[in-house]
Protein backbone atom coordinates (compact mmCIF):
# COMPACT_ATOMS: atom_id res chain seq x y z
CA UNK A 1 0.00 0.00 0.00
CA UNK A 2 1.38 3.31 -0.68
CA UNK A 3 2.03 5.55 2.54
CA UNK A 4 0.18 8.11 3.23
CA UNK A 5 1.50 11.49 3.17
CA UNK A 6 3.08 13.17 6.55
CA UNK A 7 -0.28 14.79 8.78
CA UNK A 8 0.17 18.26 8.67
CA UNK A 9 1.42 20.12 11.54
CA UNK A 10 -1.98 21.92 11.90
CA UNK A 11 -3.90 18.54 12.05
CA UNK A 12 -1.56 16.82 14.61
CA UNK A 13 -1.66 19.75 17.13
CA UNK A 14 -5.85 19.73 16.19
CA UNK A 15 -5.69 16.29 17.09
CA UNK A 16 -3.68 16.38 19.93
CA UNK A 17 -5.39 18.91 21.55
CA UNK A 18 -8.77 17.20 20.82
CA UNK A 19 -8.06 14.80 24.38
CA UNK A 20 -4.64 13.20 23.59
CA UNK A 21 -1.13 14.16 25.58
CA UNK A 22 1.80 12.91 23.59
CA UNK A 23 2.65 10.76 27.01
CA UNK A 24 -1.21 9.12 26.69
CA UNK A 25 -0.44 8.83 22.82
CA UNK A 26 2.80 6.60 23.60
CA UNK A 27 1.45 4.75 26.39
CA UNK A 28 -1.75 3.94 24.14
CA UNK A 29 -0.14 2.55 20.96
CA UNK A 30 3.13 1.87 22.37
CA UNK A 31 5.13 3.73 19.43
CA UNK A 32 7.71 5.79 19.73
CA UNK A 33 7.25 8.85 19.22
CA UNK A 34 11.29 9.65 17.29
CA UNK A 35 9.47 7.32 14.53
CA UNK A 36 7.62 9.83 12.20
CA UNK A 37 6.03 6.63 10.17
CA UNK A 38 4.36 5.04 13.04
CA UNK A 39 3.42 8.56 14.79
CA UNK A 40 1.82 9.13 11.47
CA UNK A 41 -0.22 5.91 11.02
CA UNK A 42 -1.84 6.52 14.55
CA UNK A 43 -2.46 10.01 13.95
CA UNK A 44 -4.17 9.16 10.40
CA UNK A 45 -6.04 6.24 11.84
CA UNK A 46 -7.30 8.57 14.70
CA UNK A 47 -8.39 11.41 11.72
CA UNK A 48 -10.31 8.50 10.63
CA UNK A 49 -12.14 7.63 13.57
CA UNK A 50 -12.98 10.87 14.37
CA UNK A 51 -14.55 11.18 10.49
CA UNK A 52 -16.67 7.98 12.16
CA UNK A 53 -17.77 10.19 15.27
CA UNK A 54 -18.44 12.73 13.13
CA UNK A 55 -20.71 11.46 10.80
CA UNK A 56 -22.79 9.74 13.52
CA UNK A 57 -23.54 12.67 15.13
CA UNK A 58 -24.44 14.34 11.85
CA UNK A 59 -27.99 15.21 11.76
CA UNK A 60 -29.34 15.73 8.45
CA UNK A 61 -32.04 17.74 10.54
CA UNK A 62 -29.95 20.28 12.16
CA UNK A 63 -29.68 23.41 10.38
CA UNK A 64 -26.53 25.46 9.93
CA UNK A 65 -26.99 28.91 10.89
CA UNK A 66 -28.62 31.24 8.47
CA UNK A 67 -27.83 35.13 7.97
CA UNK A 68 -30.13 38.46 7.24
CA UNK A 69 -29.24 39.84 4.06
CA UNK A 70 -28.00 42.99 6.49
CA UNK A 71 -24.71 40.84 7.27
CA UNK A 72 -23.40 39.84 4.00
CA UNK A 73 -19.60 40.51 4.25
CA UNK A 74 -18.45 42.72 1.21
CA UNK A 75 -16.58 42.16 -1.07
CA UNK A 76 -16.37 38.18 -0.27
CA UNK A 77 -12.86 36.87 0.14
CA UNK A 78 -11.58 35.00 -2.38
CA UNK A 79 -9.11 31.85 -1.42
CA UNK A 80 -7.81 28.83 -3.22
CA UNK A 81 -4.74 27.21 -3.14
CA UNK A 82 -3.33 29.64 -6.35
CA UNK A 83 -3.47 33.64 -6.25
CA UNK A 84 -6.61 35.04 -8.48
CA UNK A 85 -4.70 35.58 -11.54
CA UNK A 86 -4.33 31.66 -12.02
CA UNK A 87 -8.52 31.01 -11.86
CA UNK A 88 -9.16 28.58 -14.11
CA UNK A 89 -10.85 30.27 -17.40
CA UNK A 90 -14.13 28.09 -18.15
CA UNK A 91 -15.51 27.47 -21.87
CA UNK A 92 -18.86 28.07 -20.79
CA UNK A 93 -20.12 26.94 -24.34
CA UNK A 94 -18.77 23.20 -23.96
CA UNK A 95 -19.15 23.00 -20.24
CA UNK A 96 -20.93 20.07 -19.20
CA UNK A 97 -20.88 18.44 -15.64
CA UNK A 98 -20.29 14.74 -15.60
CA UNK A 99 -21.58 12.35 -13.75
CA UNK A 100 -20.28 8.87 -12.90
CA UNK A 101 -19.96 5.81 -10.36
CA UNK A 102 -23.22 4.71 -8.39
CA UNK A 103 -26.18 6.60 -10.51
CA UNK A 104 -28.70 5.13 -12.68
CA UNK A 105 -28.18 8.16 -15.07
CA UNK A 106 -24.77 8.95 -16.38
CA UNK A 107 -25.80 11.40 -19.07
CA UNK A 108 -23.73 14.48 -18.59
CA UNK A 109 -25.32 17.93 -17.61
CA UNK A 110 -25.39 21.36 -18.90
CA UNK A 111 -26.02 24.53 -17.19
CA UNK A 112 -29.58 24.90 -18.82
CA UNK A 113 -30.40 21.75 -17.77
CA UNK A 114 -29.20 22.51 -13.91
CA UNK A 115 -31.05 25.83 -13.87
CA UNK A 116 -33.70 24.20 -14.95
CA UNK A 117 -34.20 22.34 -11.41
CA UNK A 118 -35.54 23.88 -8.22
CA UNK A 119 -33.81 26.17 -6.94
CA UNK A 120 -32.82 26.76 -3.61
CA UNK A 121 -31.01 30.43 -1.65
CA UNK A 122 -29.21 30.80 1.63
CA UNK A 123 -26.96 33.09 3.59
CA UNK A 124 -24.71 31.25 5.67
CA UNK A 125 -20.77 31.47 7.23
CA UNK A 126 -18.40 29.94 5.17
CA UNK A 127 -15.42 29.24 7.65
CA UNK A 128 -11.47 28.48 5.78
CA UNK A 129 -9.46 26.82 8.10
CA UNK A 130 -6.49 29.98 7.47
CA UNK A 131 -8.46 31.61 10.16
CA UNK A 132 -10.96 34.08 8.37
CA UNK A 133 -14.66 33.17 7.99
CA UNK A 134 -17.32 35.32 5.93
CA UNK A 135 -20.98 35.61 5.41
CA UNK A 136 -22.37 34.85 1.70
CA UNK A 137 -25.66 34.05 -0.28
CA UNK A 138 -25.74 31.71 -2.66
CA UNK A 139 -28.27 29.61 -5.04
CA UNK A 140 -28.43 26.66 -6.68
CA UNK A 141 -30.28 23.15 -6.72
CA UNK A 142 -29.71 21.34 -3.60
CA UNK A 143 -27.71 18.45 -3.90
CA UNK A 144 -30.37 15.87 -2.81
CA UNK A 145 -32.72 16.77 -6.06
CA UNK A 146 -29.62 16.48 -8.24
CA UNK A 147 -28.76 13.06 -6.63
CA UNK A 148 -32.50 12.18 -7.17
CA UNK A 149 -32.16 13.21 -10.56
CA UNK A 150 -29.26 11.10 -11.53
CA UNK A 151 -30.95 7.89 -9.65
CA UNK A 152 -27.84 7.97 -7.05
CA UNK A 153 -27.57 5.07 -4.85
CA UNK A 154 -28.46 6.99 -1.88
CA UNK A 155 -26.97 4.14 0.13
CA UNK A 156 -23.29 4.32 -0.68
CA UNK A 157 -20.86 5.87 1.01
CA UNK A 158 -19.80 8.73 -0.52
CA UNK A 159 -20.06 11.87 -3.34
CA UNK A 160 -16.39 12.82 -4.81
CA UNK A 161 -16.20 16.25 -6.84
CA UNK A 162 -13.60 16.81 -9.73
CA UNK A 163 -12.98 20.60 -10.30
CA UNK A 164 -11.40 22.29 -13.55
CA UNK A 165 -8.13 23.13 -11.42
CA UNK A 166 -6.26 20.48 -9.63
CA UNK A 167 -8.65 20.62 -6.62
CA UNK A 168 -10.84 17.59 -5.80
CA UNK A 169 -13.27 16.75 -2.91
CA UNK A 170 -15.78 14.71 -0.87
CA UNK A 171 -18.39 13.89 1.34
CA UNK A 172 -20.31 11.63 3.17
CA UNK A 173 -23.83 10.88 1.71
CA UNK A 174 -25.42 12.13 5.01
CA UNK A 175 -23.97 15.72 4.27
CA UNK A 176 -24.86 15.23 0.46
CA UNK A 177 -28.67 14.96 0.91
CA UNK A 178 -28.75 17.52 4.12
CA UNK A 179 -31.12 20.06 3.17
CA UNK A 180 -28.46 23.18 2.93
CA UNK A 181 -26.04 21.15 0.77
CA UNK A 182 -26.07 22.97 -2.35
CA UNK A 183 -25.16 23.09 -6.12
CA UNK A 184 -24.74 26.28 -6.12
CA UNK A 185 -25.07 28.83 -9.36
CA UNK A 186 -25.21 31.56 -7.97
CA UNK A 187 -23.94 34.49 -5.18
CA UNK A 188 -24.04 38.28 -3.96
CA UNK A 189 -26.91 40.34 -3.00
CA UNK A 190 -28.19 39.67 -6.22
CA UNK A 191 -28.02 36.29 -6.40
CA UNK A 192 -25.98 37.02 -9.88
CA UNK A 193 -24.17 33.89 -11.84
CA UNK A 194 -20.66 32.94 -9.77
CA UNK A 195 -17.90 35.30 -10.23
CA UNK A 196 -14.93 33.12 -12.26
CA UNK A 197 -12.99 33.56 -8.47
CA UNK A 198 -16.01 32.48 -6.48
CA UNK A 199 -16.13 28.86 -8.86
CA UNK A 200 -18.06 29.57 -12.12
CA UNK A 201 -19.69 27.87 -13.50
CA UNK A 202 -21.14 25.81 -10.36
CA UNK A 203 -19.40 25.34 -7.20
CA UNK A 204 -20.56 23.28 -3.79
CA UNK A 205 -21.91 25.38 -0.96
CA UNK A 206 -22.18 23.07 2.32
CA UNK A 207 -22.37 25.09 5.39
CA UNK A 208 -22.16 22.08 7.43
CA UNK A 209 -18.57 21.41 6.41
CA UNK A 210 -15.35 24.01 6.77
CA UNK A 211 -14.53 26.16 3.89
CA UNK A 212 -12.19 23.63 1.91
CA UNK A 213 -15.20 20.93 1.82
CA UNK A 214 -17.00 23.77 -0.62
CA UNK A 215 -14.56 22.99 -4.09
CA UNK A 216 -15.60 25.65 -6.68
CA UNK A 217 -15.33 24.96 -10.75
CA UNK A 218 -16.98 21.37 -10.13
CA UNK A 219 -16.44 19.56 -13.55
CA UNK A 220 -17.64 15.66 -12.49
CA UNK A 221 -19.72 13.95 -9.38
CA UNK A 222 -19.14 10.91 -9.20
CA UNK A 223 -20.94 8.53 -6.56
CA UNK A 224 -18.87 5.44 -4.97
CA UNK A 225 -17.84 3.08 -1.50
CA UNK A 226 -14.43 3.73 -2.59
CA UNK A 227 -13.11 6.90 0.22
CA UNK A 228 -12.13 9.38 -2.35
CA UNK A 229 -10.01 11.98 -0.27
CA UNK A 230 -9.54 15.27 -1.41
CA UNK A 231 -6.72 18.23 -1.96
CA UNK A 232 -6.31 19.07 1.49
CA UNK A 233 -7.92 15.98 2.99
CA UNK A 234 -4.36 13.99 1.65
CA UNK A 235 -2.27 16.39 3.21
CA UNK A 236 -3.62 15.77 6.57
CA UNK A 237 -7.11 18.18 7.32
CA UNK A 238 -9.71 15.97 9.00
CA UNK A 239 -11.59 14.35 5.70
CA UNK A 240 -14.97 15.20 7.82
CA UNK A 241 -14.43 18.36 9.24
CA UNK A 242 -18.04 19.53 10.06
CA UNK A 243 -18.21 22.88 10.85
N1 LIG B 1 -11.62 24.31 -7.18
C1 LIG B 1 -11.26 24.79 -5.96
N2 LIG B 1 -12.20 24.88 -5.00
C2 LIG B 1 -11.89 25.36 -3.78
C3 LIG B 1 -10.55 25.75 -3.46
C4 LIG B 1 -9.57 25.63 -4.48
O1 LIG B 1 -8.38 25.95 -4.31
N3 LIG B 1 -9.97 25.16 -5.72
N4 LIG B 1 -10.27 26.23 -2.18
C5 LIG B 1 -11.21 25.90 -1.09
C6 LIG B 1 -11.03 26.70 0.13
S1 LIG B 1 -9.71 26.30 1.12
C7 LIG B 1 -11.94 27.66 0.52
S2 LIG B 1 -11.82 28.44 2.03
C8 LIG B 1 -13.07 28.07 -0.36
C9 LIG B 1 -13.03 29.57 -0.60
O2 LIG B 1 -14.12 29.96 -1.38
P1 LIG B 1 -14.27 31.48 -1.84
O3 LIG B 1 -13.16 31.78 -2.83
O4 LIG B 1 -15.63 31.59 -2.44
O5 LIG B 1 -14.13 32.33 -0.60
O6 LIG B 1 -13.02 27.39 -1.61
C10 LIG B 1 -12.67 26.03 -1.54
N5 LIG B 1 -12.87 25.44 -2.85
MO1 LIG C 1 -10.12 27.35 3.10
Amino acid sequence: MRKPPEISNRSRRMLLRSGLSLGALTMLTGCNLDDGDAVDRVLWAMSRFNDRIQGLLFSRTTLAPVYAASKLTTPFPFNAYYPMDNVPEIDVDNWKLEVSGLVSDKTAWTLSRLRALPQESQITRLICVEGWSAIGQWRGVPMRTFLQHIGADTTAKYVGFKCADKYFSSMDMQTALHPQTILALDTGPANEPLPPQYGYPLRIRVPTKLGFKNPKHIAAIYVTNKYPGGYWEDQGYNWFSGS
